[in-house]
């Protein structure tokens, strides 16, 4: 069985070191208690930073930290204190979670900190590679290691990798801000399942790929040059059953074992019927708009004095990078809001806020979830927030208004709750009045659905989704893959091409031989192509055919002085090496005043976009356009066209990044049998990349002629009616020097003879 590792930047138990003591404590945190099960019942490892510096571990510590590892089933990243300060509170915490919370002033761009950022990242990689075998599932977690999923594929690829983000992933505009955008992408991209909690971080993601790297997106798979994988929203789940019963526990404890804070709250409760708590958790960090929740708190007594003495907020705020400049500004702020108001409302037996700024025992933290009416959670970017459905998992009375942000995650999940934009005070002053004022009923009812919801989709029921995600893509991409051209295949196609004694070699051009180009007039060929050609050329029994979409004038500038065939506009014209072009096809181009105006009107309103004539056809190119617009276009293009062209006998081909109109009846299947006919070839190979190439595929695998001696070759992943597929135009060139270097043993052989 696959065993299952996970890595993150803390292990799920804290490792600390007092007064010389070392002392482990294991993380009560959602992550942990998702993934404690399942990383232990598959046999596999937890790999993260124990939360000690290298410098801070004494010799004699060692051994008792790898002890405690082991026992737990861990392994750990050592880190100098330089690592943490550069890598995680540098370019972690001062670059990537501003950036990706939005605060664009607060990130930093700083080069040391991406260095350290990378050779960390490493360090985590290499400590996975240990462990991962081939076949095993690595799950990695969150921002602090966006680079690892490439590291471990690139160096084992049969390992499968899961990578979940759990904070939001922002939109292009922003993200593009980086100057290492496209590194960290294509460190994600090293996965086989990208997880989001939303759908929403899940389209900016695709949105980055596709404007920065340029790949394929068709539905939420990606289509990478020899991959494809997939993406997928996981929203994130909690342990409720832990929560609720501890939460019907608290309740029935005995007053003997009821805690301070317990006795307190119920002293509260005492004071009068109309007694409520409005409770706001969170660690002190500016994603969380405490300073807005504290100024609509005041905005809310101001307005509606009549819960002044009644209506107190609980506020903990779990201290958070606390030695960093911004977050002593945030807390600053924060204490002096806590203080006006407390100030201006409080009295000698009323403080409107209480505040505790440090972290609480998990029994406080559900005493203060079952004890108060509101929640109230308004951060101004949040991932997901899990203290929101805690809060509803502790509510056995069913009762309890959540007030939430439409900026968290979450929001998307509990549509019962009072939605609020966290940056309008006085809408969340109006929620704190309207959640006060619920009828119980109305309160039972919302509060039911919520439970309902979150009670089955735990985290448990999380992890589990995406392993199942990951399976998921595992089968799809074996079955891609079924038709690859693997080492014992391509030994059968050498040697059927070795024997044969008359070949037909059909290449494509763009996508096949040359990559992809935002200018197509930069594809023309490299000094590797060139030299492949000159080699393919060189053996008599060789005849090489270049059919492509591309007009007749760049092909014979290119490729002229080859001795090659040339097929071009898919087919229309044909020139024969040493011979006249000349047209396949009775083609017309009279459609062409009537359709080009069509187009042009798209040119108009896509910027990017440009109509390329070619003597029998018109395209439509959209490759430079930004990609969504695009893609839009090019199917109302299509739309419109299929209209258009009904009486016209045209022919709509969708290429790479174009749309292509030109007479019926013609394409590169039916060009390719004019080259073969009357002709003995007793081997052909046909190599292509887009669907403009299945045409010739088809009819090669069904002609009598061809049927028993054709190798075609699809290059990608995609669906084909070719018998083979090879990834890309490297591995394409790499096959044809294959075929090459055969020739060149054949004919020292016969020469030696
Ligand atoms: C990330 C994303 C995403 C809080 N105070 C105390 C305490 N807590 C616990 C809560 C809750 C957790 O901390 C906070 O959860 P959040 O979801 O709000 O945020 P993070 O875990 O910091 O961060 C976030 C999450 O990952 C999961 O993907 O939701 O958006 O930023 O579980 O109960 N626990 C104890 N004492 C406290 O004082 N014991």
């Amino acid at each position: 069985m696959p065993k299952i590792h996970i890595v993150s930047n803390r292990l799920p138990l804290s490792i600390n070191k007092n007064d010389n003591e070392i002392s482990a404590v294991p993380s009560v945190g959602g992550l942990a208690t998702g993934m404690r099960s399942i990383y232990k019942d598959y046999g596999g490892k937890w790999i993260g930073w124990t939360g000690i510096n290298e410098e801070d571990i004494l010799p004699e510590d060692q051994g008792y930290i790898d002890d405690i590892l082991e026992k737990n089933s861990c392994i750990g990243v050592s880190l100098s204190s330089n690592e943490v300060t550069l890598f995680y509170e540098g370019f972690s915490n001062n670059t990537i979670w501003p950036l990706f919370h939005y605060f664009t002033q607060y990130t930093a761009h700083d080069h040391a900190a991406w260095d350290a950022y990378k050779e960390v990242n490493q360090k985590f990689a290499d400590k996975a590679l240990e462990v991962a075998e081939d076949g095993d599932i690595v799950w990695i977690h969150d921002y602090q290691l966006l680079l690892v999923p490439e590291m471990i594929k690139a160096r084992r690829p049969s390992v499968t990798v899961g990578f979940f983000l759990h904070i939001p992933f922002p939109s292009f505009e922003v993200f593009r801000i980086l100057p290492w955008r496209k590194e960290l992408l294509q460190g994600v991209l090293g996965a086989d399942l990208i997880g989001f909690h939303t759908y929403d971080y899940q389209r900016h993601f695709f949105s980055c790929v596709r404007r920065i790297l340029g790949y394929e997106i068709s539905f939420n798979k990606i289509h990478l040059e020899d991959r494809i994988i997939l993406t997928d929203a996981f929203p994130m789940g909690i342990d409720y059953e832990k929560f609720h019963k501890s939460a019907i526990a608290n309740i029935q404890k005995p007053l003997n074992e009821k805690s301070d804070l317990s006795k307190e709250l119920e002293k509260y409760f005492l004071l009068g019927d109309n007694q409520r708590l409005v409770l706001s958790i969170d660690r002190m960090d500016y994603s969380k708009g405490i300073p807005n929740r504290l100024r609509a708190f005041e905005m809310f007594l101001e307005k509606y004095p009549e819960y002044i003495g009644c209506v107190t907020m609980i506020m903990l705020a779990v201290p958070s990078r606390d030695e960093v400049e911004r977050y002593i500004q945030l807390k600053k702020e924060v204490d002096e809001l806590v203080g006006r108001i407390n100030g201006r409302f409080g009295s000698i037996n009323y403080t409107p806020i209480w505040y505790f700024y440090r972290s609480l025992p998990f029994d406080n933290l559900i005493e203060l979830y079952s004890s108060s009416s509101v929640a109230l959670i308004t951060p101004v970017r949040d991932g997901m927030n899990l203290v929101a459905k805690e809060y509803v998992a502790c509510r056995t009375s069913n009762t309890g208004v959540v007030i939430l942000s439409e900026m968290a995650g979450v929001a998307k999940e509990m549509g019962e709750a009072l939605i609020i934009n966290p940056n309008n005070e006085e809408e969340i002053a109006e929620a704190i009045a309207q959640a006060l004022k619920m009828s119980i009923e109305e309160q039972q009812e919302r509060m039911l659905l919520l439970q309902d919801r979150i009670k089955r989709y735990n985290v448990f029921k999380w992890s589990q989704e995406f392993l199942d995600g990951l399976h998921r893509i595992k089968e799809f991409q074996q079955n891609f893959l079924a038709k690859k051209i693997t080492d014992k295949i391509n030994q059968k196609i050498q040697s059927q091409y070795s024997s044969a004694e008359k070949r037909m070699i059909f290449l494509d051009y763009d996508g096949t031989l040359s990559g992809f180009k935002a200018n197509p007039q930069d594809a023309k060929p490299d000094q590797e192509l060139l030299d492949l050609l000159e080699d393919l050329q060189r053996d008599p029994r060789n005849i090489i055919t270049i059919i492509s979409g591309r007009d007749r004038e760049t092909l014979e500038k290119w490729l002229g002085h080859f001795k090659v065939n040339l097929i071009v506009e898919h087919g229309v014209w044909l020139k024969t090496y040493g011979e006249e072009w000349e047209l396949i096809a009775n083609v017309n181009n009279s459609w062409m005043p009537q359709i080009r105006p069509i187009l042009e009107t798209f040119v108009d309103r896509t910027p990017g976009t440009n109509i390329e004539e070619k003597n029998y056809s018109l395209v439509w190119h959209y490759r430079k356009a930004e990609p969504e617009q695009g893609e839009l276009r090019a199917n109302e293009l299509k739309d419109s066209l299929h209209t258009l062209t009904a009486n016209l006998d045209l022919e709509i081909m969708e290429g790479n990044k174009v749309i292509e109109v030109k007479s019926g009846g013609i394409n590169k299947g039916v060009a390719a049998l004019r080259f073969l006919q009357n002709k003995a070839f007793d081997f052909v190979i046909a190599i292509g990349d887009d669907w403009t190439d299945e045409y010739m595929f088809r009819e090669l695998g069904n002609h009598e002629q061809t049927k028993d001696c054709a190798v075609t070759i699809k290059v990608g992943l995609k669906n084909t009616s070719a018998g083979y597929k090879l990834e890309s135009v490297g591995a394409v060139r790499k096959f044809l020097k294959g075929l090459t270097v055969l020739n060149t043993t054949k004919n020292q052989e016969t020469q030696e003879v």
